[in-house]
């Protein structure tokens, strides 16, 4: 085990992901015509809704409270620094003005470009945007019968029974994503969503998908849910940025082929459905989140918090207040998750390590019956703080044992630090 607080590990990064591993936390909104029905975003496929039974919801969809720049406040209050929206789910719903179908946003009676107002309302308060498009789409005419009897659920499936040139679809998609790309300005992240079976990699036409992407806009983030198996042509170029494990918390870091740490990001709903669910209010508490984030970083990930706001456009009363309690705990100790990562040092038993250079944090769990003792550091803190409010931790050594707030968040000055340590006032 490590007897000293050794700098984490450096994160050589590309430039263009430096700000992606050092922001932590966003936040995921998944909003489109499902929010109606309100019975999540899948509802089309596991209701078997076919077209007609879909299209009122497109003859309805008039969100009169949309105000994006709520949406953006939450976010910046809950310490998100960054935000990925749907533009376009699997039912094909475009959110955004696309001259490439009618299904859209700007047709409906909402008659907005509903991502044009995501994108300058949380720009405005400094939150960078991604957009999330699924490479899936069961409305567009390659899917003619998604939803009928015979209900293809796969792409695969479904072209057993048609002529159906799948390159119309492609040609398609990646119109779409180039519009995205030339009309709205620079967008931080690109997120598709998903790959599956043989339906992955250059079935999309990846490599060319990604390489346009890239002569448009070069710093663009883009996940790894194009897919590819990463030994066809170009792996490096659709693997993805960065991994995107979906509803848990990776037992350790993510690493690649090679077990080389790569950036990756969980992707977590705050109750248990994506898209609006009107009956779920098994919502996890600001502590779980809080622990979440903590757990991400001490790892070496980002956590991306999702948000289903519902028809009319509100994010659900239940997910802004958990968002409120979190950012109060951001306030305070913030600077012990942005531009931090793991620390070599072995995680104690009663809780995480989270570390920026030769600063550790020390994020204190579990409280157990007896006193904390911070092995291997002994001889190497300088100084002791409460993060949360600056309040000094008398630091005996070898064996530290005071009592401590329940949930204390704590910050050391390790003895390669300036005299100076910065402690931070709720
Ligand atoms: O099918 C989607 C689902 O609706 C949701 O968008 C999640 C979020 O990552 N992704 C897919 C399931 O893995």
């Amino acid at each position: 085990m490590s007897t000293s607080p050794v700098s984490a590990p450096a994160s050589a990064v590309a430039p263009h992901l430096e700000w992606f591993v050092h922001e932590r936390f966003g936040m995921f909104i998944h909003w489109g015509l499902y929010a109606i029905p309100a019975r999540g975003e899948w509802v089309r496929s596991l209701e078997k809704l076919t077209k007609d039974d879909y299209q009122p919801f497109f003859e309805e969809f008039n969100p009169i409270k949309y105000d994006p720049r709520q949406w953006a406040k939450a976010a910046k209050a809950a310490g998100m620094k960054y935000a990925v929206m749907t533009a376009k789910h699997h039912d094909g719903f475009c959110l955004f003005d696309s001259k490439l179908t009618d299904y859209k946003a700007t047709n409906t009676p909402a008659g907005r470009d509903l991502i044009r107002e995501y994108i300058d309302a949380f720009r405005e308060v400094g939150i960078r945007v991604g957009l999330y498009y699924s490479i899936i789409d069961w409305h567009h005419e390659h899917y003619p019968h998604y939803g009928d009897k015979i209900h293809p659920m796969r792409d695969n499936e479904a072209f057993k029974d048609y002529t159906y040139d799948f390159n119309q679809y492609l040609e398609y998609m990646h119109g779409q994503v180039r519009e995205l790309l030339t009309g709205y300005g620079p967008i931080d992240i690109m997120w598709f969503d998903f790959s599956y079976d043989d339906m992955t990699g250059e079935k999309w036409r990846a490599t060319e998908l990604v390489q346009m992407m890239r002569s448009i806009q070069p710093n663009i983030v883009i996940d790894n849910r194009l897919g590819g198996d990463g030994k066809s042509a170009n792996p490096e170029i659709y693997a993805g940025d960065f991994k995107s494990p979906e509803q848990i918390l990776p037992p350790e870091g993510v690493v690649n082929e090679e077990g080389k740490p790569v950036p990756w990001e969980s992707c977590i709903t705050l109750n248990d459905h994506w898209g609006y669910c009107s009956g779920d209010n098994n919502y996890k508490s600001p502590k779980t989140v809080i622990r979440g984030l903590v757990e991400c970083v001490s790892k070496g990930g980002n956590l991306l918090l999702n948000v289903g706001p519902n028809a009319l456009g509100e994010i659900p009363s239940l997910s802004l207040d958990v968002l409120a309690e979190v950012g109060k705990w951001m306030d305070g100790n913030g600077r012990s998750i942005y531009g931090c990562g793991p620390s070599k040092l072995e995680k104690p038993e009663w809780g995480r390590y989270t570390q920026r250079g030769n600063m550790l944090y020390a994020h204190i769990y579990d409280r157990g019956m007896g006193p904390i003792n911070f092995r291997g550091l002994s001889g190497k803190v300088k100084r002791a703080r409460l993060l949360c409010d600056g309040t000094e931790i008398k630091v005996e050594t070898p064996w530290m044992a005071w009592e401590y707030a329940e949930d204390a968040f704590i910050s050391f000055s390790s003895a390669e630090l300036p005299d100076s340590i910065d402690t931070v006032v709720e």
